[in-house]
């Protein structure tokens, strides 16, 4: 033996006995890819029954698993808190993140991954509140919760919500100019590309946290994809929602076909109480204005997708694609959102927008109550219910020989469950301490099982609050409570995912005993 080798012999022994994490990080341990959009409807991609072009999320699913019972959190804050912690969000005013929790940036970065996020983040924007000061070593994007697509600096318009600006960021950098053609889709689909590029030549494996603003209004797209969906909505809401209920059922995507719910017709003081407009009784000019407002979600929503393979490309360019568990899914249900929450407000909304197409950066359009309720068919309500359709995401995993390809479960699952999940991808721990803080238990399960096609110890009880909406799930029976009912409905998921047979009078016992633990958990949770 030469002394060079000898030297490097001895080298690699030391390196051994007195590096085991230096060699636990010359890794086998997957990298992780979550992508998060905003406000998708559980039926807009192609693979859970929409006619909105989707090939490359079609084609996550078809290399990986569909989950038809997924859960989020029922709007943009609460989901991103839970995700982010493994832990029900905390009702309580306070800042979401808080010091007794850790976030999957911190968890990550314990366990020795590269971290970045981009795009939308909605969590603070000052320190100590910020991605970087919450565990992400790159961050790119808008720390408030939505902006204008073409210029995150243009403030919100007045009418909505007083000429707010909304903060966008680089690291601790923030950024004011977008240079002309700019697209925050496009930008964020960019940025994580070329951050997992970057990552991908370091030692470290990464966690790369992508959520994009599409489809959230404003409605914002490019003319030349609107074009791609001009006449495709002329039918109106109700005939999307059949068609995409066909589609379902020739995809087999659920073990037994829900139902269509019945369309809504909510006119209580709850604030996101909507009635679904008559599609025939609309005078063409709103008729033609609506079909705009779903082009242009089309448009938003196709346009993410093209990003998303520009995104699923650089894993491959990178060499890590096969070694990656890439993960998609929503935030919380289609939006029917309308601006009429304040006198005057609708009004203010006509006005501003009057003369400006849907879809031009100049204008600030919403899709509407029809459209945003048919975005999740074939279920009930839409995002701030905790009905069917304002918390259950359609949700994708990819894991190139892990996960079996073209696969679906109807299995539960929730956001909170991508903390422990994620921590054992990185064969890592929930810690107790964190930053000389107690850390809440985390209350998540880990997905591992589900993903390996192993039939999981399923959570006992999942529980929701929003805005006084209200649900708990035990197994398949689910207690659910609307701000304008004021009164507990029980349903059935596994013959009735729709929520149309209300069986509350018929088993007053288990309504009872379901009400009760979730007064438990309100109380556990409400701090
Ligand atoms: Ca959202």
């Amino acid at each position: 033996m030469n002394i060079s080798r000898l030297i490097s012999t001895a080298v690699l022994t030391v390196l051994c006995f007195v590096s085991p994490a230096a060699e636990l990080s010359a890794d086998h341990r997957p990298n992780v890819l979550l992508i998060l959009c905003d406000d998708l409807g559980y039926s807009d991609i192609g693979c859970f029954g929409g006619e909105i072009q989707t090939p490359n999320i079609d084609r996550l699913a078809a290399d990986g698993l569909r989950f038809t019972q997924f859960y989020n959190c029922a709007v943009c804050v609460t989901t991103r808190s839970a995700l982010l912690t493994g832990l029900y969000p905390r009702q309580a005013k306070k800042p979401r993140l808080r010091t007794n929790m850790i976030t999957l940036g911190e968890a990550m970065r314990r366990a020795g991954y590269a971290t970045s996020l981009t795009g939308k983040w909605h969590l603070g924007s000052e320190p100590p509140l910020r991605p970087i000061d919450r565990g992400f070593d790159e961050y790119y994007g808008v720390l408030d919760g939505c902006c204008n697509f073409f210029n995150p600096a243009t403030p919100d318009p007045v009418f909505y919500n007083g000429g707010r600006h909304r903060p966008f960021a680089h690291n601790d950098e923030r950024i004011t100019k977008f240079p002309e053609g700019y697209y925050t889709t496009d930008a964020f689909s960019e940025h994580a590309a070329a951050t997992i590029k970057r990552f991908a030549q370091g030692d470290k494996p990464f966690f790369t946290h992508l959520c994009y603003t599409a489809p959230h209004f404003p409605l914002h797209a490019f003319e030349e994809d609107i074009a791609r969906y001009r006449g495709k909505y002329s039918d109106g809401y109700l005939a999307m929602r059949e068609q995409r209920h066909k589609r379902q059922a020739e995809l087999g995507l659920f073990a037994s076909l829900p139902g269509l719910s019945s369309e809504e017709d909510k006119k209580g003081d709850y604030r996101y109480d909507y009635d679904v407009p008559d599609w025939e009784q609309l005078p063409d000019a709103d008729r033609e204005r609506e079909e705009a407002r779903m082009e242009t979600y089309a448009a938003m929503v196709d346009r993410m997708d093209r990003g998303i393979g520009r995104v699923l490309a650089s894993l491959d360019e990178a060499g890590v694609a096969d070694n990656t568990v890439v993960i998609f899914l929503s935030d919380n249900g289609g939006c029917a959102s309308w601006p009429n929450g304040r006198p005057g407000q609708e009004e203010g909304f006509f006005k501003y927008n009057k003369d400006i197409p849907v879809g031009d950066g100049r204008g600030y359009e919403f899709v509407g109550k029809g459209w945003g309720w048919a975005q999740n068919a074939p279920f009930r309500q839409f995002k701030t219910w905790c009905y069917e359709g304002g918390i259950a995401t359609p949700m994708i995993v990819r894991w190139p020989g892990k996960v079996a390809r073209d696969s679906i479960t109807h299995q539960v699952g929730h956001i909170i469950d991508f903390m422990p999940t994620l921590l054992e991808l990185a064969e890592s721990n929930y810690p107790t301490e964190f930053n000389g803080n107690k850390i809440l238990p985390v209350e998540g399960k880990s997905l591992l099982p589900v993903f390996r096609g192993q039939k999981r110890d399923e959570h006992e009880s999942l529980s929701w609050e929003l805005f006084g909406n209200r649900a708990i799930r035990q197994g398949d029976w689910k207690l659910v409570w609307g701000a304008s009912e004021r009164t507990w409905e029980l349903y059935d998921l596994k013959a009735d995912r729709s929520e149309t047979n209300n069986l509350a009078t018929k088993y007053p016992e288990r309504v009872t005993t379901m009400a009760r633990d979730w007064e438990a958990w309100q109380e556990r949770t409400e701090n």
